[in-house]
């Protein structure tokens, strides 16, 4: 995919304007709207593909239809649909999303086509690769696999193909991010004494919180993977690599989060008719997610041995520390939806509610998207308490709580601000309204279906990741407590899962429509953000110290993890280690 350098005037037949007759974003920036089109067009083919695994693996794993997938090919899928859905399709809808913000927000272009089509290749290029090397274990016999989930955890083992296009997505991403700062760094030299656009310094930060996080993964690839891989080194240590992972693996999901939060702060407020509530909340919001993501990462190591209690205690702690932004989110997002109701005429403590433009996919998305966050935040807690964890680790409990966070909080606003930002991207109007206009509450209803009967099948003992209906080898005393429960949740998962995917054709059948509509005229859309009530002028510009806060996360992040990381590596870096177990085939397909 080669991007042209210039859009050529003549096949420019008519002017793109949005509702209030001026220039629509397309117009202006041309070449930014066709990267950012590529990035989305990417992610839908992403999220396609991964929607097609998942509602296989939902039938599958639930024992209603099992005649679609071979049990072990049930893990191929398994590691395409994770791998699809949360490394290609968020990275590419989060580098469109945050290429849009900066442009519009700081009113310039990218600073280089040269770096843009670099990160945007290299990106390309580590999808192929990655999702080649799980996509050939379909292939009977393949000498490539990759079957090891989206968490890659050693002894399991992929082919090093994977392992190079995993690296490279991260190298895109940090390529990416650099073309960012420079675009920043070029608006700063002409407003020296201005604060940070919002949407500008969210994507910084998210950023400077991206590249803290993904040293981690970096070193786990790089240095014990790859060769591992390679038969370079014979063995690595399981552990510490499943750390150096998780030292990543949460972080990556503000990583997610952020980009959501993006979106409620700054456009949730406009398409509820009114104004975000303060500036400096949100500004206090995205730093905190800077200081706390990454010395949280033993959360999900709790019950894995070798680790002293102590620094999953401090894991704990931490942990509570980072509800609170989430917590100042909800209060301030939903002040600001208020105000915008109240602006659109509602009344009451909660009949502004009915206020809200429920019809507007847009809005209606984005809103249901908070308000399974704040289930899925609380199952977030759940699962954070050292002690309780127990009772839910590795249980379907977790494929619950991350398919309401990941799954909706960032899927769903990511689909919903798509009928909002394609429109400007593209100078088409949104195409099939009246399917945009319900397509959110078929995934909503999908989810609460899916996700609720996850969570309590969980509690009831069903483990994560099998691609058996919990029958425990027949022993009739577990079956019958688990399974008492849990037929009527299989049925609901199913069912939840074939709606998701419904829902997913929807949106992507509302996509392709508007990518047909004519280009020009007027869109049907404003991408103008109103001023916050309260704005940066009301906050102190040490907010906007990004080195300060940089340089204090690094602190904390040495203090959570320099000693644990000493006590792992004190006997050897590779040892004690172990070889690899790639994931043979099934030879007795299809059954
Ligand atoms: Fe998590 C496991 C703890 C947030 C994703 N998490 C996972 C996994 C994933 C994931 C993918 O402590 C599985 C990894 C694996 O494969 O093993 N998580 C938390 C906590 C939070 C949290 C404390 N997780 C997320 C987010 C994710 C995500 C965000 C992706 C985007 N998670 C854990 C732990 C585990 C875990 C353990 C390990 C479990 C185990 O044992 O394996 C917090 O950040 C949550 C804070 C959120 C809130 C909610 C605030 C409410 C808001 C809504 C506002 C409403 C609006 C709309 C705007 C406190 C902001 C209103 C609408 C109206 C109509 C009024
Ligand atoms: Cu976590």
């Amino acid at each position: 995919m080669a991007f042209v350098d210039e859009t050529p005037t003549a096949t420019r037949e008519e002017t793109v304007t949005d509702t209030a007759g001026e220039a629509a974003f397309v117009e202006r920036y041309p070449y930014e709207s066709r990267v950012v089109r590529y990035c989305f067009a990417v992610a839908f083919a992403a999220l396609a593909g991964g929607g097609l695994f998942g509602v296989i693996q939902a039938l599958h794993r639930t024992g209603i239809y099992r005649g679609i997938v071979s049990s072990a090919d049930y893990y191929t899928v398994l590691t395409a649909h994770g791998v699809l859905m949360v490394l290609v399709f968020t990275t590419f809808f989060i580098a469109g999303l945050f290429l849009w913000a900066m442009t519009a927000s700081l009113e310039r272009g990218v600073p280089s086509r040269a770096v843009t089509k670099l990160w945007f290749r290299t990106l390309i290029t580590g999808t192929l690769l990655a999702g080649g090397a799980i996509l050939a274990g379909f292939i009977p016999g393949s000498p490539v696999s990759a079957d090891v989930l989206f968490t890659f955890y050693a002894p399991l083992q992929a082919h090093p193909i994977f392992y190079v296009g995993a690296a490279l997505i991260i190298i895109g991403s940090w390529i990416a991010g650099a073309n960012y700062f420079r675009t920043f760094f070029a608006w700063r030299r002409e407003h020296p004494d201005e604060r940070i656009p919002l949407q500008a310094f969210m994507v910084l930060v998210t950023m400077l919180m991206w590249y803290i996080a993904t040293v981690g993964v970096a070193v786990e690839v790089v240095v014990f993977l790859i060769p591992w891989s390679l038969g370079l080194v014979e063995t690595v240590d399981p552990l510490l690599t499943r750390t150096l992972f998780w030292f990543f693996g949460h972080p990556v999901v503000y990583f997610w989060l952020m980009p959501a939060y993006l979106v409620w702060y700054t456009i949730l407020p406009k398409l509820s008719g009114g104004r975000l509530f303060s500036d400096g909340l949100a500004r206090i919001v995205f730093v905190l997610f800077l200081l706390l993501s990454t010395p949280v990462g033993f959360h999900h190591q709790y019950v894995d041995p070798g680790i002293p209690e102590g620094f999953k205690f401090v894991a704990m702690t931490n942990t509570m520390f980072l509800l609170l932004p989430s917590l100042l989110t909800a209060f301030t997002v939903v002040a600001s939806m208020e105000h915008g109701a109240r602006q659109r005429g509602g009344e009451g403590y909660f009949g502004w509610l009915r206020a809200l433009p429920w019809g507007n996919p847009a809005f209606s998305g984005t809103a249901l998207a908070g308000l399974m966050f704040a289930a899925g935040g609380f199952s977030g807690m759940i699962n954070a308490g050292m002690n309780i964890n127990y009772l839910i680790h590795n249980t379907l409990w977790v494929p619950g709580h991350f398919h309401l966070t990941v799954g909706t909080a960032f899927a769903l606003t990511a689909m919903a601000i798509s009928y909002w930002l394609v429109p400007q991207v593209t100078g088409r109007r949104l195409g099939l309204q009246s399917v945009a206009a319900v397509q959110p509450y078929v995934w909503f209803i999908g989810m609460v279906l899916m996700s609720n009967a996850m969570h309590r099948a969980g509690l009831a003992g069903v483990p994560r990741r099998t691609a058996e209906p919990y029958e425990y080898g027949g022993a009739e005393i577990v079956y019958e407590s688990a399974f008492g429960s849990v037929s009527s949740m299989r049925i609901q998962i199913a069912l939840g899962g074939v709606l998701l995917f419904v829902a997913l054709l929807m949106f992507l059948a509302v996509m392709w429509d508007t990518y047909m509509n004519p280009r020009g005229g007027n869109i049907g859309v404003s991408g103008e953000i109103p001023p916050a009530l309260s704005g940066p002028e009301h906050s102190p510009k040490v907010l906007d110290n990004l080195w300060l806060w940089t340089a204090i996360a690094v602190v904390l992040v040495i203090l959570a993890y320099g000693l644990p990381l000493v006590g792992l590596t004190g006997d050897g870096l590779f040892s004690p280690g172990s070889p690899g177990f790639p994931v043979l085939l099934d030879p007795l397909w299809p059954f």
